[in-house]
């Protein structure tokens, strides 16, 4: 079955759900997907918003999956996910404040342009909110545009560097 990596991400309250309930609720809603084997979850972390700063911090996560969906078929599961937990892409601003958003990274080693979608992720390589869970997974990773641990060296590298960090466990 094909295998693929999904960022979540999260920086608005919906229905009483806090940005970390929505991202559980979005891991959940994976899970409970008939055509979806949940494989694995990051830890969550906070991020500083990339985009408008005027906006609170992002929690962000990456699940592994395996999924007999194709990306595309993929992609609507996702979406129809992100609607059921009160994504309303109407009222967004452009890079503002979203309840929930689930992006395919990556689907197998495919590369995939279409006009919905761009697999590896477009920006994949410029996020530390998305790498650093990343690598939490998929330590060996290899992508196009390099290994995991390369792609997280050179962003190491940005001045100013991301702010993440990861959220308290509070199951522990
Ligand atoms: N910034 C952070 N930190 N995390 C996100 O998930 C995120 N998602 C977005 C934009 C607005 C680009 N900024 C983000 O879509």
């Amino acid at each position: 079955m094909p295998e693929a990596y999904i960022g979540l991400g999260s920086n608005r309250s919906h229905a009483g759900r806090s940005p970390q309930a929505l991202l559980q609720a979005g891991l959940e809603a994976l899970r409970a997907e008939a055509e979806i084997r949940l494989l694995a979850s990051s830890r969550l972390y906070a991020s500083a918003p990339l985009g408008p700063q005027d906006q609170p911090d992002y929690v962000n996560a990456v699940a592994h999956i395996d999924t007999t969906l194709a990306p595309e078929a993929l992609l609507d599961c996702l979406q129809s996910i992100e609607a059921a937990l009160g994504r309303d892409r109407a009222s967004e601003r452009r890079w503002g404040e979203r309840s929930l958003d689930l992006d395919i990274l990556l689907y197998g080693n495919q590369q995939i342009q279409t006009p919905r979608l761009t697999v590896p992720h477009a920006q994949l390589s410029q996020r530390a909110f998305v790498l650093y869970p990343l690598a939490e997974l998929a330590p060996d990773l290899q992508l196009p545009a390099g290994s995991i641990t390369a792609l997280i060296a050179a962003l190491e590298q940005t001045q100013p560097p991301q702010r993440l960090s990861p959220l308290a466990d509070e199951s522990a």
